[in-house]
């Protein structure tokens, strides 16, 4: 059995574990990554599309935001279309000049991975029986096994970044969490395909036949999703199915414009919101998709995520560099005041405009609110304010 030492490992390779592995690295602070799976199966999930300001300021930080300010495309607006009438939020207006970055996961991925390689830090894809242990002790360490050895990586620190059906998580004691879980009726069947995108701007679509989104990687790759039954099956879609119930969904002049063609990947994602409190336990630390989940409807998840891994990052750097370990107990508390702000925008995001039932009382005062936000400047606003990301709480 090999034993190792290091000052912090990060379980999981996804945004949230590279990012955090990079920022560290930076700061001279040791650390290894242990993957479950292969990269290029990291690389094939595709996810995420839209980065807030404060993302693309700690990607500037990592050093690692190069091709993203060379091919991300920055939005200053974004479309909300209710039964065919398009409203604009005028992001940058209502915001004092904030944005947001149209940047493919995938991309950030791929740019995390390559500066992870060229930093020489230690990535261990495809470890099997990932387990944390001794989290609540001054010592903990983490075993996994590779070729059938078990290896041992003894640290100070660990940072759970290993997403919702992670190991991390389930490692806590029964007792000490407290999760919170809502379950939404349907999912979103999303589509990624070669084709020029219906509209510049992002268009979130409330329609009777079910909510749409009409996003992209680029302007020649487009990004769609449908809101479907929540036990639908991706077998039972075909692309020329897809491609009609989006064009009875998209507005007029969108549907004009729209141009199909086949996709390179097809899957749906099942909605929720989810929480686990508290965000740490010892000397382990949850991260991102780990510690919670959202509803994709208001492009939250990857962010929270973000800004996860900023307050993470800025804590170890005061302990190891200044001993500060009186911040250790605040990364949950400083975490969760962003996450819970993160949680209900996306779930208003995802009752506004998901198909309930609009017959009663609920759905009429949904739609005057929607109205009230979509119609009012100051609705607009607090919409705007959220949709470009609150701003990351300082570590003092
Ligand atoms: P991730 O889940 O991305 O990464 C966790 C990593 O840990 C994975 O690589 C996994 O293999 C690894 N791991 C798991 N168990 C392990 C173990 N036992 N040992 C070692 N490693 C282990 N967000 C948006 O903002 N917009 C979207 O449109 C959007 N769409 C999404 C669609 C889907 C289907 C899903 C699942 C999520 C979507 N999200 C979206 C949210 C998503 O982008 C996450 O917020 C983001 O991936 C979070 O990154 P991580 O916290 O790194 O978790
Ligand atoms: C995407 O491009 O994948 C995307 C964009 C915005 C969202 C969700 C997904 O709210």
């Amino acid at each position: 059995m090999r034993r190792q030492k290091t000052q912090v490992v990060i379980v999981g390779a996804g945004p949230s574990g590279l990012l955090l592995g990079q920022l560290l690295h930076k700061q001279g602070i040791d650390n290894v990554i242990v993957e479950r799976v292969s990269a290029e199966y990291v690389l094939g999930r595709i996810r995420a599309g839209v980065i807030e300001q404060g993302f693309s300021d700690l990607m500037e930080e990592a050093g690692v935001s190069g091709r993203m300010k060379a091919e991300g495309e920055v939005h200053h607006a974004v479309e909300i279309a209710t039964y065919g009438d398009v409203h604009s939020i005028d992001l940058s207006g209502l915001t004092g000049g904030k944005v947001v970055t149209v940047y493919g996961q995938t991309e950030i991925t791929h740019d995390l991975m390559d500066a992870r390689s060229a930093s020489g830090q230690q990535t261990i894809y495809e470890a099997a029986d990932v387990q944390p242990h001794d989290i609540n002790t001054d010592s903990p360490f983490v075993t996994y096994t590779v070729d059938g050895q078990q290896q041992v990586l003894e640290c100070d620190y660990i940072a759970g970044c290993d997403g919702y059906h992670g190991i991390c998580r389930p490692s806590i004691p029964e007792g000490v969490l407290k999760e919170y879980e809502k379950i939404y009726p349907f999912g979103w069947l999303g589509l990624l395909a070669d084709t020029p995108p219906v509209n510049f701007e992002l268009i979130y679509i409330k329609h009777e036949r079910g909510f749409a989104l009409c996003s992209k990687r680029s302007e020649t790759r487009s990004r769609y999703y449908l809101e479907v039954p929540v036990d639908e099956k991706v077998e039972n879609w075909s692309d020329d199915r897809f491609w009609e119930e989006l064009r009875r969904r998209l507005p007029a002049d969108a549907e004009k414009r729209l141009v199909t063609g086949p996709s390179l990947e097809k899957s749906i994602a099942p909605l929720r919101s989810f929480v686990a409190e508290p965000m740490q336990y010892g000397r382990m630390f949850l991260v991102g998709d780990a510690a919670h989940i959202v509803p994709p409807t208001g492009a939250k998840g990857l962010n929270l995520a973000a800004s996860d891994v900023s307050t993470l990052y800025r804590i170890l750097t005061k302990v190891f560099k200044q001993g500060r370990t009186d911040l250790i107990e605040k990364y949950s508390q400083i975490c969760l005041r962003r996450v819970w702000h993160g949680v209900r925008f996306s779930w208003w995001m995802t009752s506004m405009l998901h198909s309930f039932d609009e017959s009663d009382i609920e759905g009429r005062i949904r739609s005057s609110e929607l109205s009230f936000f979509l119609k009012e400047e100051a609705g607009r606003r607090v919409l705007a304010q959220q949709y470009v990301g609150l701003p990351y709480e300082e570590i003092e």
